[in-house]
């Protein structure tokens, strides 16, 4: 199979990210479903009720979704964009409006560190500002129809799975916040070079709207895929799925 061509312009991604992703689940599924004959072919059994198409829709989700991870990259990196074009102010954005933004308190905080890892210590904020850090500028897509140039500092998240032991064959890195936020990602999306777990924001301690302490920042997925104020992480080969995406957002979202 040939890998398909994923484009590093920006305004080329944003387009191509929000053509594949921003449209209801459902929409997309049911023209796909259409141009290929109806959804029994593809499930194998006839729909004749909501509650079985509704089953169909979500085997065909898991598919597209196993099938662009295959297509996955490792070594291609998203854009990167000069100081000049970060945005400011940055967007701010959640399931809540700004009022209700938790609020972490740093010297008691602790980053539980679960599942299939040798190391289960949880760690202070000293500790992770105690590892190598990186920085980048790079744009965040939100399906909402925005987009914007950021730039985040941090731990190169590859490092801090290797230092914490984690199985790095396990399927699943999977995030608890302080809202009642949760989602989860791909292992070879975890160890892209660009996937930061980020602390800082424009150079500044990351700040309580953009996810203080902490959130993990990958250029190569969309926004709901890149949570803020992470309280927890484990590593899984079970399926622990994420806020949107278990009302209908593709679980992948990303290239
Ligand atoms: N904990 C948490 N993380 C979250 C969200 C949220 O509601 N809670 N929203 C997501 C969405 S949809 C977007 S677009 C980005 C927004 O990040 P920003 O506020 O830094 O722009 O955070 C993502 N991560
Ligand atoms: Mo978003």
């Amino acid at each position: 199979m040939s890998k398909r061509i994923i484009p590093v312009d920006g305004d080329a991604l944003t387009k191509e990210a929000l053509s594949r992703l921003d449209q209801p689940a459902r929409r997309l599924f049911l023209r796909r479903a259409l141009t290929l004959g109806g959804l029994s072919l593809l499930s194998g059994c006839a729909i004749t009720d909501e509650p079985s198409a509704e089953k169909a829709l979500a085997k065909i989700s898991r598919f597209n979704d196993r099938v662009q991870a295959w297509l996955f990259d490792p070594n291609r990196l998203a854009p990167t964009y000069p100081e000049s074009m970060i945005a400011r102010p940055f967007p701010f954005n959640a399931y809540y409006d700004e009022a209700q933004v938790p609020d972490v308190d740093a010297g008691r905080f602790r980053l539980e560190v679960s599942g299939l890892v040798a190391d289960r210590h949880a760690w202070s904020l000293p500790e992770l500002h105690a590892l190598p850090q990186a920085d980048q500028i790079t744009r965040h897509i939100c399906v909402e129809g925005w987009s914007a140039i950021g730039r985040w500092g941090g731990v190169p998240f590859s490092l801090f799975l290797r230092r914490v032991g984690a199985d790095l064959t396990a399927k699943y890195v999977g995030f608890k916040c302080a809202d009642d936020y949760y989602t989860s990602i791909d292992m070879p999306t975890a160890l892209h070079p660009q996937t930061l777990l980020a602390l800082t924001f424009d150079g500044q301690t990351l700040p309580r709207r953009y996810g203080f302490p902490m959130k993990l920042r990958m250029p190569t997925k969309l926004g709901y895929k890149n949570p803020k104020h992470i309280q927890a992480i484990f590593v899984t080969n079970t399926y622990p799925g994420g806020y949107w995406e278990d009302q209908g957002y593709n679980w992948f979202g990303g290239s």
